[in-house]
């Protein structure tokens, strides 16, 4: 048998095409339209993040990862609605802070993939 491995690999394309899926129908973009508004537990419970496995949430992670550092910095956070819908705003300073915090679990100033799948359980 011939490995199938580099044909599951990770396609950026997919899992963006993927991830506005979910959201198409569910327009949670729209809630957090104004400014200070987003709150990333709502968010994520609107765009059935919740409810997704650990893979599914990793693959989300990792198209937020735009450098794919491993890690989402202030930068890939302040731009995160953008990678669910490119006019998007970007989210506010407070609400970039507010959601770094949340996620640093370490202090480090950026979310690891682990924290995400963490904040995805609850
Ligand atoms: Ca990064």
């Amino acid at each position: 048998m011939i490995s199938n491995f580099h044909s599951t690999r990770l396609n950026g394309q997919n899992i963006r095409i993927m991830v506005q899926r979910m959201t198409s129908h569910i327009n949670a973009l729209h809630t957090f339209s104004s400014a200070d508004s987003f709150n990333y537990k709502t968010f994520f419970a609107k765009v059935g993040l919740s409810a997704k496995t650990p893979d599914d949430i990793k693959k989300a992670f990792f198209v937020i990862d735009q450098d794919k550092s491993g890690f989402i910095e202030e930068d890939e956070l302040k731009l995160f609605l953008q990678n669910f819908s490119a006019g998007a705003r970007a989210l506010t300073d407070a609400e970039t802070k507010a959601f770094l915090s949340a996620g640093d679990s370490d202090g480090d100033g950026k979310i690891g993939v682990d924290a995400i799948s963490r904040h995805g359980q609850c």
